[in-house]
Formats: structure tokens, sequence, C-alpha cells
């Protein structure tokens, strides 16, 4: 898979892009990303990529064209072009799959009060994650590019696989425990000691459940 990231702040992607888990996907030759920079695409002797808002209003918008020449100069045949903004359809794990399913994808991170609206006709899809406000979209779309990249085949280590974790199941995932067997008076549960799997996996899926009706409720209609 191959991301590109349009962006004002190319430098902010490297430390997030090219540790751990994304960047063995890079070694093991799964993802290679990139950055386009607006500004670079800007006609303005002042490179500007921002003006002020008709009908006024405080801060200032994202100019169409230098996005729109930053996306030409990337986009290819089957490009998936995606902007992050409060505005778009929220983003899920089941989202995260079909986006695993892609080549390419382009992903356009907002700065300012967001991009003129006529850019919208240049992206694929909108997508926000979750209802507050940032600084800008480069957040949102590392916070993609990590959950779709883990879901490649390949990327994740066998022991690391994603099959029985949040959210795939629609449940939220079991309880975990590891050593010191008792911590500041807390055992970890018997039956983990068991040694019989299927008491195990029938434990852990009863507590999923319980996990999901005190923290999730809103899930469990959909499990
Ligand atoms: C955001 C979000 C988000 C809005 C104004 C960038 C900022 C600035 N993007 N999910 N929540 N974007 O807050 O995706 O342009």
């Amino acid at each position: 898979m191959r991301i590109d990231f349009v962006t004002l702040f190319p430098d902010m992607f490297a430390p997030v892009m090219d540790a751990s888990i994304l960047g063995r996907a890079q070694e093991k030759g799964l993802l290679e990303w990139g950055c386009v920079n607006p500004r670079d695409f800007s006609e303005d002797k002042h490179r500007k990529v921002d003006d002020r808002p008709f009908g006024g209003g405080p801060g200032m918008v994202m100019m169409v064209e230098p996005l729109e020449k930053a996306v030409e100069s990337i986009k290819k045949k089957g490009s998936k072009v995606i902007l992050l903004s409060p505005q778009g359809e929220t983003f899920t794990d089941r989202k995260a799959s079909q986006l695993a399913k892609d080549g390419h994808l382009v992903l356009v991170c907002g700065r300012y009060e967001g991009v003129d609206e006529r850019a919208l006709e240049l992206f694929d899809e909108e997508l926000s994650i979750g209802d507050y406000v940032l600084t800008g979209g480069e957040l949102p779309a590392m916070v993609l590019a990590d959950a779709v990249v883990r879901k490649l085949p390949g990327v994740l280590k066998k022991e690391e696989a994603t099959e029985s974790e949040s959210f795939v199941s629609g449940l939220l995932d079991f309880p975990q425990y590891t050593r010191p067997r008792v911590w500041r008076g807390q055992e970890v549960p018997e039956i983990l000691f068991s040694g019989d799997h299927k008491k195990i996996a029938a434990w852990r899926l009863s507590a999923a459940k319980a996990a999901t009706k005190r923290k999730r409720p809103d899930l469990m209609s959909r499990a």
C-alpha cells in the first residue's frame, strides 16, 4: 500500500510513520509513504495557501487551487482521495478494513478553519476521527494510516493478529493480564492458569460481553 499525505507540515510524519510496526511494514515492502505540500503548488509570489473567508468571520480558509494541484500531482487511477475533517463520516474499524483493500490512499490534511467548500469535489470521501476540533488534519491522517496499515496482511506478526480484538467482533476486548500474578493484593483470575483453553475462551467471551455492556452499551445493540 502507498499512502500520500497532502499537508502544510510534512515534517510531522516521519517520527510516526517510520516507528515500530509501521516502520517494519516498510522494511517488509508492505507500505510506502510520502508527503505533498500545497505550498509548493501556490502560484502566489508569497506561496500563499490560505485567505480570508468571503462573508467575513474569524480565521482563514485553505485555498482550493494549491490543494487541487497538490492532489492532481500524485493522484493515480484507483487512488482513494480522503479529506480528514470534523464534517466527515466518523472513522471506524469497519472503514479501516475497507480502506485496507485500497492500493493508494491520498490523505488530505486541513488547516485553519478548513478548506474551501468547492474543494470537496476533489475528494472521494470525508472522514472524521471524532467530534472535537483539532489544529490540523495531520494527526487524524496518521490515526487513519495506523489503523489501516496494521490490517494489511503480513504487517502484524501472527501473535499480534487482529481477529479477536475490540470492534472486530463488535465487542470490546476481554481483560488481559500478565506478571506479576498478584499486585496490590489483586490476583489474576484462576481460570487463566487452568490450561483448559475451552474454558478460558468461554471466560474471555463472557468477560468481553460484561465489559462491553458496562463501558459501551451502544455497541451491544450492534454486536
Ligand atoms: C478533524 C477531526 C479536525 C478542523 C479544522 C483541522 C481540524 C482544521 N479532522 N477529524 N476531528 N480537523 O478536527 O478529522 O482545519
